[in-house]
């Protein structure tokens, strides 16, 4: 195999999956399954933790995490207003045990999300004077929070998001006018990774972002990462969040997402993946958790139950884009789902509150549904 950078990243990424295959072979007398051993050798597959299931111990969520994934993200006990909500205090308790629920079930841990506009506490972007802060001083609040939370971690966690969502939402070619950009400009999406780098060298470091099948946004985001990685900024991977809906984007689309990213020698990693059931409440289809719409009944029509027909085209649409993923192997070094069961995901109430949706691949209860069954049967 060449050993250019994507592999190099991809051998390093999956380093924690040969102590998981192991792990689950031992215990194969109690489980023979799961989605993850089915895939071992394609590509890590993973799902987000919500806080909840660490935090209350949901001890069913936390049994399907183990059984069915060998990856597991930090939902959002890791964002900076959750984790280091004021300058000098720090929230360790969740974040500690899903690093501690990951190591003790041998599962690829990663860390989610290093620097964010969003869900971060305004003070961080404000000197004393509640002035805008100075570049110098955003810099080192930034060296601060990545040293601390990387470094407390430092051989645990395998792959962080360091940066995620740095293009605009409008017209998707510029970058967001995010406190970040404003205050330190490009500098601050390189000084992330590189301060992430040092704090710890093995970690793998990626770019997360959603709607990366957009064509201005690729445009975008080629040349960025590009520049960055030009002048030697340590980007191993990009995360594809693959917030999707049962129509779009189509399967090419998608595909071109995942050249464009590889062919630049980058880790493609599908990070947030959902379907999306519901009506759309409005054409624009990303994930800005900022914009909202009101709730109606139309926009609900499913609140008992999702009709068999539609549980259909869901399993065929997921197992279209696993059909795609598995293509794409060689690139693709892991697909996470942005929860585990329908119940716990966070499209029940974005962009509309209060909504029954059924975007994931295990029901309410955690039992498979026929979505799971559909992925399942392309590898088994
Ligand atoms: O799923 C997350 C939800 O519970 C939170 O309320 C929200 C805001 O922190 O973030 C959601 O996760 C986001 C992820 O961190 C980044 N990509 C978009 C996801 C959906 O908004």
């Amino acid at each position: 195999m060449k050993m250019n950078r994507r592999n190099f990243v991809l051998a390093a990424s999956l380093a924690p999956l040969s102590a998981c295959v192991k792990t689950q072979a031992i215990s194969s007398a109690v489980k023979s399954s799961g989605l993850a051993e089915a895939y071992r050798d394609k590509f890590l597959v993973g799902a987000a933790v919500s806080t909840d299931t660490l935090m209350n111990s949901d001890v069913a969520d936390q049994q399907l995490l183990k059984s069915e994934f060998n990856s597991i993200t930090a939902e959002n006990c890791q964002k900076w207003e959750e984790i280091h909500p004021e300058l000098d205090r720090w929230n360790w308790e969740a974040s500690d045990r899903f690093v501690k629920f990951g190591i003790e079930n041998k599962q690829h841990v990663l860390g989610h999300t290093l620097v964010w506009h969003s869900q971060i506490p305004e003070h961080v972007f404000r000197d004393s004077d509640q002035n805008l802060a100075s570049p110098g001083l955003l810099k080192s609040r930034m060296e601060n929070h990545i040293n601390t939370l990387v470094d407390r971690y430092k051989g645990k966690i395998d792959t962080w998001d360091v940066v995620n969502e740095i293009v605009s939402d409008d017209g998707y070619d510029k970058w967001r006018e995010s406190d970040w950009y404003k205050i330190m400009g490009p500098e601050f999406f390189y000084h992330a990774f590189k301060t992430a780098h040092a704090a710890d060298p093995k970690a793998e470091l990626l770019y997360n972002d959603y709607n990366m099948h957009y064509k201005s946004k690729q445009v975008f985001l080629k040349r960025a990462l590009s520049e960055a990685l030009d002048r030697g900024v340590p980007i191993h991977g990009v995360g594809l969040q693959a917030h999707y809906m049962l129509g779009e984007p189509s399967i090419e689309e998608i595909e071109r997402a995942i050249e464009v990213y590889a062919e630049m020698g980058l880790s493609v990693h599908i990070t947030e993946l959902d379907v999306d059931v519901l009506p759309a409440a409005f054409e624009y289809m990303g994930a800005e958790i900022s914009t909202s719409f009101e709730y109606s009944d139309e926009l609900n029509p499913y609140p008992n139950g999702l009709p068999e027909a539609v549980a259909e085209e869901l399993a065929t649409r997921y197992a279209e884009l696993f059909k795609l993923f598995i293509k794409h192997k060689d690139s693709i070094s892991r697909v996470t789902t942005w929860g585990t069961t329908d119940a716990n995901s966070w499209k029940n109430n974005w962009p509309v509150k209060g909504r029954t949706n059924y975007p994931l691949l295990f029901d309410r209860s955690g039992n498979p549904k026929k979505a799971y069954h559909s992925v399942l049967g392309l590898v088994s």
